[in-house]
């Protein structure tokens, strides 16, 4: 099982760290790294068009999407964060890989950091884990009888 990682350089001192939850989960899932294609966007508008490429490429069973918006820094907060969100549900029903949503949508610097720690609590872990556990799902239900 191949995995892609969509990650926004936006905010990079969150997302570097929610890119390490992401491989540390997979690793512990024994996914290889070289199983792992990570691919930089220039921030969170970008994701979802970058998601749905290599989607549709049939490269990968899933996406996880890794992104970070602070409201107080973000005047059109609310436009990036709907069009992300949107843009990734519509690129995942049209190309039918799961993709996850790892983007914060947070107040200040501060929560966006408490929600990339190291362990349990980092967003980019629960994203990596979500991701695998869909593409498990729709293989076990690809391959189900009745
Ligand atoms: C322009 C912008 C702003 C103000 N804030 C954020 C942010 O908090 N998080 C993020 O990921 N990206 C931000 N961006 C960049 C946009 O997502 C996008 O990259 C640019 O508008 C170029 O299309």
């Amino acid at each position: 099982m191949r995995i892609a990682i969509v990650v926004a350089r936006f905010n990079d001192f969150v997302t570097e760290r929610l890119l390490a939850g992401a491989r540390a989960g997979l690793a512990d899932a024994g996914l290889p790294d070289g199983d792992i294609e990570v691919l930089w966007v220039p921030g969170a508008f970008e994701i979802p068009l970058a998601a749905e490429a290599v989607a549709a490429s049939g490269r990968v069973s899933a996406v996880v999407c890794l992104g970070c918006l602070i409201k107080g820094a973000t005047p059109h907060f609310e436009y990036i964060s709907s069009a992300c969100a949107h843009g990734i549900m519509a690129a995942a029903s049209k190309t039918r890989v799961p993709i996850s949503f790892g983007v914060l949508t947070t107040n200040s610097a501060e929560e966006a950091l408490e929600r990339a720690v190291e362990g349990p609590g980092n967003k980019g872990r629960e994203a990596a884990e979500a991701a695998l556990e869909m593409a498990r799902l729709l293989a076990a239900v690809a391959g189900g009888g009745r």
